[in-house]
């Protein structure tokens, strides 16, 4: 052989490993895609990457989910499933050269594939039929076929010029031994065909959604028996970038292991009542419901993965039923009154569940099954057809999102979600404050800096704000009118800001006297605490 041709052979064995790569790619392209299409025909959560998801999710440890969340914010589960594409396009391109030598093996490979997206989708909690299954399996009988026939051509033995020698072996590292125009046509093939597959099925899953935007579109909120008095208007100060007292419901946070929004029919929703002394156990329609007593409450609802002066925070007027009462009805008295259950576990139709007090949920304060939002039915991010809100308990024990059952049970018997994740069973607000403006590392000129921001002790209230500038003494702030005990207050402090870096420091004292603690804990088990810091430069 010539240097020449030796070159020549060298370059087309790299040709060759490159397309055969491009053949696993490809090949998980095409489960992808045809995996989109079946799962339209059962559901959109059973499609591998959001099955596959949904399972990582589940078994983050609370570290790494504190740490995406730090990192990430809401962005979180964007970036879980790009990461699992891109792990994913690793894998198929692995095996595609795999494929090159053993051919058998690297369709087999995807098909692994798809057993790891079948069992995740089947043992996701709100998981009902092993029919989740078929979009992995059927995805990836496709992509190993299309792997199959692909790297058959790159490895096919056609009659060529070349001494006999060479005609031994089953890939023939020349570029002699493959088919050039097969392998266009089949790769070009199934790329057209499964892209097809793959917006077909996009616009199915959407289109399915259609019925719940139907059946939202048409609620109207009936005007609730008991409405809130209007927000005073002392709670919202004009102080430039200060929270607003109310959050739109377009900006307010969302926090929820949901990789694709449930879209709820309200016209075939239910929720069920029952369990440990219940004793009339029911099951409700939406519409039951807004036939219902409707009260209507300003609430503020928190996060416990909110950090020391983050973001998870917001406040709403709801509108809902009481619960208290629709338990009462049910038969079920709080624990204090002889009841059995201290345990209610709201199930929602994504598998999630949330455990709150059942004597909490009694007590007299306005826990809601809530249907609407800031004058709109609830947004489907935010739970609809309808949630639960509980002043003065953070989100996860408390807040169910898309709920279609309630259980009356006992702490003992059952640990629901994130109590199996080590986070605690029972998890009241802890009183906090946020420092809005100045922002951190901010250049404020000297002269008077107005520092504002926000404090919360839900269902306690609010009795004192102080801010701190850097060792000095501590100087009260003065409170936004309060709304209610079950909301924020906004507070402000004008600063007479000298020339330097500086530290400025809040802290709160809730209505029971408690002052806010300075011990900084982290979110995990219960909530983060401490004081707020932002670090200025004055110009
Ligand atoms: N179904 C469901 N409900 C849920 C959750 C969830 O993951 N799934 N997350 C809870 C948590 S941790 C919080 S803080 C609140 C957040 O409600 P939001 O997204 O409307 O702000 O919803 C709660 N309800
Ligand atoms: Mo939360």
């Amino acid at each position: 052989m010539t240097d020449d041709e030796k070159k020549t052979r060298h370059r087309l064995g790299w040709a060759r490993l490159v397309l055969g790569a491009f053949s696993g790619v490809l090949a998980g392209f095409v489960s992808l895609c045809v995996a989109e299409l079946v799962s339209a025909t059962v559901r959109p959560q059973a499609s591998p990457v959001v099955a596959v998801g949904g399972a990582a999710i589940d078994r983050t440890p609370p570290a790494v989910k504190d740490w995406a969340i730090r990192h990430f914010g809401t962005n979180d589960k964007l970036f879980l499933q790009l990461g699992i594409l891109a792990m994913l396009a690793l894998f198929a391109l692995v095996l595609g050269i795999v494929a090159l030598r053993f051919r058998r093996t690297g369709a087999a490979g995807v098909l692994l594939f798809g057993i790891v997206g079948a069992v995740s989708a089947t043992s996701r909690p709100d998981s009902t039929s092993l029919t989740d299954a078929l979009p992995s399996v059927v995805g990836a009988i496709a992509g190993a076929a299309v792997l199959y026939v692909l790297v058959g051509h790159l490895t096919r033995r056609v009659p060529s010029a070349e001494p006999a020698g060479d005609e031994r072996e089953e890939a023939p590292p020349s570029g002699a031994g493959w088919d050039r125009r097969g392998f266009v046509i089949a790769a070009t093939a199934a790329a057209a065909a499964s892209a097809g597959a793959g917006v077909l099925g996009r616009a199915l899953n959407s289109a399915s959604g259609q019925n719940a935007v139907a059946s939202r579109n048409k609620v109207v909120l009936p005007r609730p028996t008991s409405a809130a008095a209007a927000v005073p208007k002392g709670a919202q100060l004009r102080i430039p970038g200060i929270s607003p007292f109310t959050t739109p419901n377009s900006s307010f946070y969302r926090v929820d292991t949901a990789l694709v929004v449930p879209k709820v029919n309200a016209a075939t929703w239910q929720l069920r009542i029952h369990g440990t002394g219940v004793r009339r156990p029911v099951t409700l329609s939406y519409d039951d419901l807004l036939r219902r007593e409707l009260i209507e409450r300003d609430i503020t609802l928190t996060c416990v993965s909110n950090e020391v002066g983050g973001p998870y925070v917001g406040n709403a007027r709801w509108i809902g039923v009481r619960l208290a009462d629709l338990l009462a009805e049910c038969g079920v008295r709080p624990p204090s009154k002889g009841g059995s259950a201290d345990q209610l576990v709201a199930r929602s139709v994504d598998g999630m569940t949330i455990g709150s007090p059942v004597e909490d949920v009694m007590d007299g304060r306005d826990a809601l099954l809530a249907l609407g939002m800031n004058g709109e039915p609830l947004p489907f991010a935010h739970g609809f057809p309808v949630r639960m809100v509980v002043p003065g308990l953070y989100g996860f024990v408390s807040a169910c999102k898309w709920i279609k059952d309630i259980e009356l049970t006992t702490f003992d018997s059952y640990d629901p979600y994130w109590v199996k994740r080590g986070w605690a069973r029972k998890a009241p607000i802890k009183t906090e404050s946020r420092i809005d403006t100045p922002k951190p590392f901010a250049r404020p000129g000297a002269g008077t800096v107005m520092v504002g921001g926000v404090a919360w002790a839900q269902h306690r209230g609010i009795d004192k704000v102080e801010v701190r500038v850097d060792d000095g003494p501590w100087r009260e702030a003065r409170l936004a009118a309060e709304d209610t005990r079950d909301t924020w207050r906004q507070w402000s402090f004008p600063w007479e800001a000298a020339k330097g870096g500086h530290t400025l420091t809040v802290r709160a004292t809730d209505r029971t006297g408690r002052l806010q603690t300075d011990k900084r804990t982290h979110t995990i088990p219960d909530g983060a605490s401490g004081w707020h810091s932002v670090v200025v430069t004055v110009d």
